[in-house]
């Protein structure tokens, strides 16, 4: 398969310690694919469903375990404590490879090792890098099919280089105690062991494409963001890119696939879906900033996906897609919650148990048929509205670059940053509430800079350092920064703004800034569009209503402020001078 060899003294290494009864090699063939399922289904990791209505399509259920991330059990280990910083847990690592190979130490036999040559980007795009994983979980291999690109030719294209990101992979005995999902920056490696969930296992996504390429991409001089990219297309029939970052439960997934009012559609806008989740982004030779969307398919959460509030992720889902931790349905299709209000009679829920409807409680999570956090993943070619350029590897020039995160109160619908400097300080800053959905107190402000807080491979005060040292190379050719905010309340605790497609009047207000098309007025925050300046057409909406969730109020930014100061302090002397003068310079504007 491949003569490179550091690749070949990894496996030797990795053979030796964890002793498999077998090995294959991943080609990314659809025959092989299609074997390895009818092994998933052998092996009862997966169920097939039903192949008219659902075809391609399979169940897994995780161990109840093991159901999402575990922050608490992911580690950055580099040569430095302060090289990780204060957000992220560490360990030294020869330590933490001692303590990781004691535990896998054996873990594959009786098993079989997979090894999968896989390209984060369009295979040989000059943005794109490559990773190997090895599994032995049959499961995994058919995720990271989906998720990556999968294929021999990354063997050539990879030739006898050492650029490559090492991953292992065990499952072991889905011991949680024995959990980990440790980084190695500084050897381009990554360890998971005792897990099989998503997040924790396929190692091309958020352990590579975020943790280590954020930390590539502070050294390599380009970026690695927790952002959706799309296309926005005018009747004119120009298309203009927006990476957006905003944490999690935002609807990032959402604004990617976003379909915009009818007026508008009748007018000839679109939107193009490029990426939902990461970003990677370099300067181009023309000194913009080009985005690619490392991955290959959406690993979506499924309560709440129904065909109103994200009709073609939906349709994504249709073929060839492995859902986990969803109900299976009598006719062999699937169900979660919030996909439709006809709750399934004889379901069975994610654990595998028989469901009963009538027991059912939307407040009480442990009625679910569904798990909160269970999972479709669709390869990005099932997406109706996706992107000619996702599988170019030049990537998409960005317009602009969009904050935000859920505040009842604080920030306004939508406001455009001074400059780039104003509006590193505004990532750095961004917070989102808790919602009812999650356990713990309702309203609690978690700040999250740029939605990278459990993703940022190094200390997250040079990672500020880096955007501003982007914002320097790119000068006047710099993507405008913006923050929006749909989670605006009323007195009552209801949104204001009516959210999904809707958003297209508040992109469309993005694209004209960007363009100096558009009005705005200045304020203690930076720039806010007038009621006006939206277009409320066939709206349900009234100017004053607008202006509402426009309007800064000075009392709020004020604890805002006292809050962001509180923030930096984590920081230590890694916060840039620059960013402390902002907040100096907000305060100072809110007199
Ligand atoms: C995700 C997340 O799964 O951000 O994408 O948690
Ligand atoms: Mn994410």
């Amino acid at each position: 398969m491949t003569n490179n060899k550091t690749v070949l003294a990894w496996l030797d290494e990795m053979k030796a310690l964890l002793t498999p009864d077998n090995i294959v090699w991943v080609d990314g063939s659809d025959e092989q694919r299609d074997e390895l399922r009818r092994l998933a289904v052998e092996l009862g990791e997966l169920e097939k469903l039903n192949e008219e209505k659902l075809p391609g399509c399979y169940l897994h259920r995780t161990n109840p375990n093991d159901v999402a991330r575990v922050e608490d059990r992911t580690f950055i280990c580099t040569s430095t404590k302060e090289m990780a910083g204060p957000t992220n847990n560490w360990c030294d690592p020869k330590e933490m490879y001692e303590k990781l190979y004691n535990i896998a130490r054996g873990s594959y036999k009786g098993r079989t090792m997979y090894i999968i040559p896989y390209s984060m980007g369009p295979i040989g795009s000059p943005l794109a890098k490559i990773g190997v994983e090895i599994t032995d979980s049959v499961y995994v291999v058919l995720n990271m099919l989906i998720m990556t690109r999968v294929s021999t030719k990354v063997w050539d294209v990879l030739g006898d280089s050492n650029d490559w990101v090492r991953g292992l992979h065990s499952r072991c005995d889905v011991d949680p105690e024995k959990r980990y999902i440790c980084h190695f920056p500084e050897d381009n490696t990554i360890i998971s062991v005792n897990s099989g969930y998503g997040g924790n296992v396929l190692l091309g996504k958020k352990c590579f494409a975020l943790r280590i390429a954020s930390f590539q991409g502070w050294k390599e001089g380009w970026m690695a963001e927790h952002m959706l990219i799309l296309g926005l297309q005018n009747p004119k029939g120009e298309v203009h890119y927006i990476a957006a970052a905003f944490p999690s439960a935002c609807g990032k997934t959402n604004l990617a696939m976003l379909i915009p009012p009818e007026y508008l559609r009748k007018k000839g806008y679109k939107v193009w879906t490029v990426g939902d989740d990461i970003a990677w982004m370099r300067i181009g030779e023309d000194g913009r900033l080009y985005a690619i969307n490392p991955e290959n398919g959406f690993f979506g959460v499924a309560p709440g996906t129904n065909e109103h509030s994200n009709f073609n992720a939906l349709e994504s889902t249709k073929k060839n897609t492995i859902f986990t931790n969803v109900a299976l349905c009598e006719d062999g299709t699937v169900w979660w919650e919030g996909l439709n209000k006809n709750l399934p009679e004889n379901a069975i829920d994610w654990r595998g148990n028989p469901w009963d409807p009538a027991k059912f409680n939307k407040a009480d999570k442990t009625t679910c048929a569904a798990h909160p956090n269970s999972r479709f993943t669709a390869p990005a070619e099932n997406c109706p509205c996706i992107s000619d350029e996702f599988n170019k590897g030049a990537g998409v020039p960005i317009s602009a670059i969009v904050f935000g995160g859920r505040r009842a109160k604080c920030a306004p619908l939508v406001y455009q940053s001074r400059d780039w400097e104003n509006g590193v300080f505004i990532g750095s800053a961004m917070a989102s509430e808790t919602t009812a959905a999650a356990a713990g107190a309702v309203g609690v402000v978690r700040r999250d800079p740029m939605a990278m807080l459990p993703f940022c491979g190094y200390h997250m005060g040079d990672y500020f350092r880096h955007w501003l040292e982007m914002g320097k190379k790119l000068g006047d050719k710099a993507p405008k920064i913006f923050n929006v905010n749909w989670f605006r309340t009323d007195d009552e605790g209801n949104f204001i703004w009516p959210g999904f497609g809707d958003n297209m009047r508040v992109l469309n207000w993005i694209i004209d800034r960007c363009e100096g098309k558009a009005t705005a007025s200045e304020t203690a925050i930076g720039y806010v569009p007038q009621p006006e300046d939206i277009d409320l057409t066939d709206l349900d909406m009234d100017l004053d209503t607008l202006k509402d969730i426009l309007t800064v109020d000075k009392a709020v930014w004020e604890k805002e402020a006292a809050e962001i100061e509180e923030h930096y302090k984590k920081f230590g002397d890694h916060l840039p001078a620059e960013l402390r003068a902002q907040l100096d310079t907000l305060k100072a504007n809110l007199k």
